[in-house]
């Protein structure tokens, strides 16, 4: 048993503007996890159009009940993020006000240093993105999917992306597509047991459209900015 669960529990939906943009995940009171491809794009971060909801499945709940969104404090995406080749898609949102944790809202663990697991682990996404890579089937209720881990050095293979991987991705899903992260999903959990912890091993990143035959989702390698994401928490006053 442990403190830090997932996947329903550390799953957010961030919104800008009234809309669902992204997922994101809890990984403190005050902190949540998320793709730098989600909020870079807005050159003056209006921390105010930006509200993050905890502890909901349905988005139409999201709406309703006030009580669940909480505001944004600061938005600090890597420095190192390329939008061309992805690399280093990780951001971090603290909150004005702590999460009252609960059943429905609680962190989950990040991994250790130089944490790595091989290829075939099963792990698990989730999100409320697309369902059909047309965009026309947004889902109303969280979706989550299990999908095995591949090796970076078969998910840069010339059938796969080959050597688009870099060292601070991880690739995950089917060579025969079908299941996968999409649009939407952005941001989310990529999430594996083991020895009874849930650890957030990657964030919901990119790919070549969505459940492809050798196009698996490539997801941001969490274990790679622990340094940064520690160093960040510090600076702009603890957890
Ligand atoms: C996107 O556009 C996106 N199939 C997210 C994940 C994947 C593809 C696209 C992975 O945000």
């Amino acid at each position: 048993l442990t403190f830090c669960l997932t996947l329903h529990e550390t799953q957010i939906s961030l919104y800008y503007s009234n809309r669902h943009t992204c997922g994101g995940s809890i990984i403190t009171s005050q902190w949540v996890v998320t793709a730098a491809h989600c909020v870079h794009n807005y050159r003056l971060p209006q921390v105010s159009s930006w509200v993050v909801y905890a502890g909901i499945v349905t988005r139409s709940s999201a709406k309703m009940a006030q009580h669940t969104g909480y505001a944004v404090e600061k938005i600090i995406y890597n420095k190192n993020y390329n939008h061309r080749s992805h690399d280093s898609d990780i951001a971090l949102i603290k909150l004005r006000t702590p999460f009252n944790f609960s059943d429905t809202i609680r962190p989950v663990c990040l991994p250790q240093y130089d944490y790595d697991l091989p290829g075939g682990t099963q792990c698990w996404i989730s999100g409320w993105g697309y369902t059909q890579p047309d965009g026309v089937h947004s889902p109303d209720t969280l979706k989550e999917a299990p999908v095995p881990l591949i090796s970076t050095k078969k998910c840069n293979s010339s059938c796969m992306y080959n050597g688009e991987i870099t060292p601070r991705m991880l690739c995950a899903g089917y060579t025969e597509g079908k299941v996968d992260a999409c649009q939407g999903d952005s941001g989310g959990p990529l999430v594996c047991q083991d020895e009874n912890v849930w650890r957030l091993l990657g964030v919901v990143s990119w790919g070549t459209g969505c459940a492809e035959p050798n196009h698996p989702g490539v997801y941001t390698k969490v274990a790679e900015f622990l340094g940064w994401i520690y160093d960040m928490i510090e600076e702009h006053n603890g957890i």
